[in-house]
């Protein structure tokens, strides 16, 4: 069968939900059940039920689209991503993977396919740790890979509980039944842009995704003494801030030590209170980062940063309260998905490369419980999370028809 995709229709889509955000265009912000992200999550599951989709939403706020196949007792096939976004961030991360799955159902039912299988477009909530503190919300509670509690214990900057939050956005009912069970889907595939330079710099077209990293999260709470910048005198005092400078050194210098091109660590956010510049810092909260494609060496990291973290807290007279959001293993994707991806790029002459991903997705997830691999396509300059991050409507063109070609395929099994 050949199949030939909408382009400019996909296109027109994506320019359209990058218009639905909390921030002027080009910047993109949709932070969970905030008014942008509810708006734009309008906006798709009208375009699924335009195509003919059956809706339906879990308690926490992941949407199933469902293609009714012939034999719709089977378990379905799925494909999908997160159209939520970071701050101060770009039209295409997840997006791609939404609309871009939805046009390959579409570009299916265009040339006249009929799956056997249920083939399931999935919109997951939250796959940003913005709001929460931990990433992939959503495919974690439908792996089962979160307790219930969470509803409780995951806070927001407001003290507003994931419960109240959810509820408030209109996904009600008990969070524990979001999990699904292993064999619930017999594939999940997922279609991304790559966030990196290296499809670029190969001149390849499609990454296929072998493997995915294993990211952790680390919060530290620094309290010292706070006082008036002008009167307290440089010895007396117990400056925050200071004790954080010295911690993000030390988070450098951990992923640094394991030699390999592989860690990472990031600490992407430190708030400094009470923030005035006449005011000595009392205290700071810190959220860091750290990945590695090897869980044990990225544990080792953490491990580093914890006793760095102790051994400057104690000479600068600092307490520390040290919390691990997360730390989640590495996933292999499915061997017998990989080789369908590589089948489906020769068949239709696209240049791919297997690759590891070491952003993560919600495919981490979903791979606890379903066969899974991604499909990469090429990020300008390997830029993303910013509003400057670009894929051209071909490169996402090449991923939908792969990604329509694999749904085929998987769909039709019997
Ligand atoms: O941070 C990540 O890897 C993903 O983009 N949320
Ligand atoms: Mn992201
Ligand atoms: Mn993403």
């Amino acid at each position: 069968m050949r199949l030939s995709v909408d382009g400019a229709r996909l296109t027109r889509e994506l320019s359209q939900l990058a218009t639905i955000s909390a921030e002027p265009p080009p910047v993109v912000t949709r932070v969970v059940f905030s008014e942008a992200d509810m708006h734009a999550r309008r906006y798709l599951w009208q375009l699924c039920e335009d195509a003919g989709l059956e809706l339906r939403h879990d308690p926490v706020g992941n949407t199933f689209a469902r293609w009714r196949g012939t034999q719709p007792e089977l378990p379905p096939v799925a494909t999908g991503s997160h159209i939520d976004a970071i701050p101060n961030a770009g039209s295409y991360d997840g997006t791609v993977g939404v609309v871009g799955g939805l046009e390959a159902i579409r570009t299916l039912a265009r040339a006249g396919y009929q799956p056997r299988r249920s083939i399931e477009l999935i919109l997951f909530t939250a796959e940003e740790p913005t709001r929460f503190g931990i990433g992939c919300l959503g495919s974690r509670l439908i792996a089962g890979s979160l307790p219930a509690s969470v509803d409780e214990t995951l806070l927001d900057a407001d003290g507003q509980t994931l419960r109240q939050a959810r509820s408030q956005a209109g996904f009600t009912g008990t969070l524990a039944d979001v999990a699904l069970k292993p064999g619930h889907f017999s594939a999940f595939v997922e279609l991304h842009i790559e966030q990196g330079p290296l499809l670029e710099q190969h001149g390849n077209e499609i990454g296929i995704v072998t493997a995915i990293a294993a990211p952790a999260t680390l919060r530290i709470a620094l309290t010292g003494e706070g006082g008036h910048a002008g009167a307290v005198l440089m010895p007396q005092r117990r400056d925050a801030f200071l004790a954080a400078a010295e911690v993000g050194l030390a988070v450098e210098r951990s992923a640094l030590s394991t030699e390999s091109v592989d860690t990472v660590a990031t600490t992407g956010l430190c708030q400094v209170f009470p923030g005035a510049v006449n005011s000595v810092p009392s205290s700071v909260k810190m959220e860091i980062d750290v990945r590695d494609i090897d869980g044990e060496r990225r544990d080792a990291v953490l491990k580093s940063i914890q006793t760095a973290t102790s051994e400057i807290c104690a000479r600068r007279k600092i307490h520390a309260k040290i919390d691990l959001l997360n730390a989640d293993p590495p996933a292999q994707s499915s061997p017998a998905i990989v080789e369908l991806l590589a089948t489906g790029c020769v068949a239709y002459g696209l240049r791919g490369e297997k690759m590891i991903s070491r952003a993560y997705h919600d495919s981490l997830f979903m791979s606890r419980i379903t066969p899974t691999a991604m499909i990469f396509v090429p990020s300008r300059a390997g830029v993303s999370h910013r509003p400057d991050e670009y894929t051209s409507a071909e490169s996402i063109s090449n991923g939908v028809l792969l990604l329509a070609a694999t749904l085929e395929q998987l769909a039709a099994s019997a």
